[in-house]
C-alpha cells in the first residue's frame, strides 16, 4: 500500500513538473484530486483494510493529498506569474513613440464676433432674441412699414419659397415679433442670425450673410442714446481710439435713419471709414403695428453686418473666405478672443 502511495505521489509530482500551462495543471488536478481522482479513490480502499491499519493509512493518504495540493499550488503560482510577465512584455508601451495628434477645432470668426457683441450688450442689460430664417413676408416687410408695392423692397430682393414665405432679407422682422410678444412693455434686445439676399457675391457682399439686430423701446428714448451705444460698441470691438461716422440714409422702418461707419487707419496713415451698420429711430408706424403708442414710447434700432465687423477687426480682404471652409483661413482664428 505504502508503495502504491509513493508511486502516485511520484507520478503526480512529475506531471506537475512537466506541466507547461494552466490547462495542464487543471488536468493534473482532475486526475489526482477530484472526487473520482486517484487520491480520493485511495480513501475508498480503507474499508478493505484491517481496522487496525486504517488510521495510519488514512493519515498517509491525507498527507499525500496535502503534498500534491501544495505542489499544485506552487506550480500554478509559477505559471501564472510567467503568463503575467509574458503579457506585460507583449503589451509594453513605447513611451518614446510620437503621440496621436488630435485636431483641435476653433470657433468660427463670425461666431467669435457674435459672442463678443452679445457679451457687450448683455452687459448693458439687453436680452438675446431669436427669429426664423424662413420668414413670413408680413414680418419681413409689412410690419417693417414696407407695403406689398413699396419700392424699397427692391433693395432687398430675396429668395421666396412660396407666395408668402421667403428667406429673411434682414434680422429686422425679429423687431416686430418681439414687440408683439412683449405686449407694450419696454424692451431692449439684440438678435444675431443669418439673412439672405439676391446680391451678387464680391469681396464685400455675399448672398448669405449675418446681421445682429438691436431694438430698444422705452419712454424718453432719444437719438443721442443710439449714438452713445453705437460708439461704445465700436470702441469695445475695435479699441478706444476708434470713431464712428453717421451718414443720413433711408430705411422705411426708421426715421431719421443713418448708415454708421467705423474709422480705421489706412495703409498711408490717413483715416478712412467703413460702413458696418444701418440704424435709426423706430418709425411711429412700426411702433403702432407692434402695439406701442408712439406718443408714449420711442425707440431706436440698428442692424449690424457681422462680416463687415470681422473684416475690419481682422483685416480680411474678401468676405467669401468666411464661407469657403478653408482650414488654412479658419485656423488663424484659434483662440483669438479667448
Ligand atoms: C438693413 O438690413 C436694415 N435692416 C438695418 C437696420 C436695422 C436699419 C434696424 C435700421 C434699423 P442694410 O441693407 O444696410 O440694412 O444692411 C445692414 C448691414 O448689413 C450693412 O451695413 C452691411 O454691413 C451688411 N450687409 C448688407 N448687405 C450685405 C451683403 N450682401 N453682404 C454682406 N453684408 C451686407
Amino acid at each position: 500500500m505504502k508503495e502504491q502511495l509513493m508511486k502516485i505521489k511520484e507520478k503526480a509530482l512529475e506531471a506537475l513538473l512537466l506541466a507547461k500551462d494552466l490547462s495542464e495543471i487543471e488536468s493534473v488536478k482532475n486526475q489526482y484530486l477530484s472526487k473520482k481522482g486517484e487520491i480520493s479513490l485511495l480513501m475508498g480502499e480503507l474499508r478493505n483494510l484491517d481496522p487496525s491499519e486504517r488510521p495510519a493509512f488514512g493519515q498517509m493518504v491525507n498527507q499525500l493529498k496535502v503534498e500534491v495540493e501544495q505542489a499544485l499550488y506552487d506550480k500554478k503560482s509559477i505559471l501564472e506569474e510567467e503568463a503575467l510577465l509574458a503579457s506585460l512584455k507583449n503589451e509594453k508601451i513605447d513611451v518614446t513613440l510620437p503621440g496621436v495628434k488630435l485636431y483641435e477645432g476653433s470657433i468660427h470668426p463670425l461666431n467669435q464676433v457674435i459672442e463678443d457683441v452679445e457679451d457687450f450688450f448683455i452687459g448693458l442689460g439687453y436680452e438675446v432674441a431669436e427669429g426664423p430664417e424662413l420668414e413670413n413676408d408680413h414680418y419681413n416687410f409689412e410690419m417693417m412699414n414696407l407695403d406689398k408695392d413699396h419700392p424699397a423692397r427692391a433693395m432687398q430682393d430675396t429668395f421666396y419659397t412660396d407666395e408668402t414665405h421667403l428667406l429673411r432679407t434682414h434680422t429686422s422682422p425679429v423687431q416686430a415679433r418681439t414687440m408683439l410678444a412683449k405686449k407694450g412693455q419696454p424692451l431692449r434686445i439684440i438678435c444675431p442670425g443669418k439673412v439672405y439676399r439676391r446680391d451678387d457675391d464680391d469681396p464685400t457682399h455675399s448672398h448669405q450673410f449675418m446681421q445682429i439686430e438691436g431694438l430698444v423701446i422705452d419712454h424718453h428714448i432719444q437719438f443721442a442714446n443710439l449714438k452713445d451705444v453705437l460708439l461704445k460698441m465700436a470702441q469695445h470691438l475695435f479699441g478706444k481710439e476708434r470713431m464712428i461716422r453717421l451718414r443720413p440714409s433711408y430705411f422705411p422702418f426708421t426715421e431719421p435713419s443713418v448708415e454708421v461707419d467705423v474709422s480705421y487707419v489706412k495703409k498711408d496713415g490717413s483715416i478712412g471709414y467703413i460702413e458696418v451698420l444701418g440704424a435709426g429711430q423706430v418709425h411711429p408706424n412700426v411702433l403702432k403695428m407692434g402695439g406701442y403708442d408712439p406718443h408714449e414710447f420711442q425707440g431706436f434700432a440698428f442692424g449690424i453686418g457681422v462680416e463687415r465687423i470681422a473684416i475690419l477687426k481682422y483685416a480680411i480682404d474678401d468676405i467669401r473666405h468666411f464661407y469657403q471652409n478653408d482650414l488654412r483661413f479658419l485656423d488663424q482664428f484659434k483662440g483669438v478672443n479667448r
